[in-house]
């Protein structure tokens, strides 16, 4: 595990971002776990969010000429990003899309820099990879091509298949997903921290279940 890895499960951890309990998935799924980027919610929070999603990037060697933020919960994720990503690295264009297209004004759907060359997909946790198979239509319709997709959390699991969501859209789009920390690094954190923890049998239960 990164040391960046490390810290941002801190974090998420610090604000309530990470949480375990029973949750219920979009999949149905009980959860003994949830990672809610929704509750980064300050200005510092965005920032240092930026900064591990940017750091990831780095990390990763890919590269790409805009990045783009599906909406709704994309969109702070990649104008963060790209703030992030113009202090460590390069300045780079961003983009998002709207759900309901304007018929006024700039009109359409894409808000901000054009979609050309290599577009990078910023999202927050990629469970079915529903809102990803979106953005791939949206990205190619513009006639740019699709880099990758970034994410907080790749919970690592099974689609429709016996592989995981994540895995699928590797396949399918022949792109990478790249994640700044994947349930095996939960995991690994909970072990190095507290051993004991009665977590620690319940998430190997689920991911026993549910996991790839
Ligand atoms: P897919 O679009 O099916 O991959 O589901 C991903 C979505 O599930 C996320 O965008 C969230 O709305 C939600 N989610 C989380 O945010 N955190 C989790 O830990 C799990 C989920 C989920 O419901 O699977």
């Amino acid at each position: 595990m990164f040391e960046y890895q490390h810290q941002f499960i801190q974090y998420a951890l610090e604000n309530g971002v990470l949480k375990f309990g029973q949750f219920k998935l979009k999949s149905g799924r009980i959860s003994p776990y949830f990672f809610n980027t929704g509750l980064f919610s300050t200005g510092a929070q965005l920032d240092k969010l930026g900064q591990f999603y940017a750091q990831a990037l780095i990390a990763s060697g890919l590269e790409v000429d805009v990045l783009y933020g599906p909406a709704y919960k994309g969109i702070p994720l990649a104008a963060g990003t790209a703030i992030a990503y113009s202090q460590l690295k390069a300045d780079i264009p961003f983009a998002f899309n709207r759900k309901e297209a304007k018929d006024h004004g700039e009109g359409g759907v894409l808000v901000g820099a054009p979609l050309q060359g290599k577009v990078l997909i910023i999202d927050d946790v990629i469970t079915a990879g529903t809102s990803v198979r979106e953005s791939i239509q949206i990205i190619s319709a513009a006639g740019a091509s699709v880099a990758g997709v970034l994410i907080a959390l790749d919970r690592q699991e099974k689609g429709e298949t016996e592989l995981s969501a994540v895995q699928e859209v590797t396949r399918q789009y022949n792109i990478p997903v790249i994640a700044i920390i994947s349930l095996a690094e939960i995991i690994s954190y909970i072990q190095l921290n507290e051993p004991d923890s009665e977590k620690l049998p319940i998430i190997h239960a689920y991911r026993q279940q549910y996991g790839i």
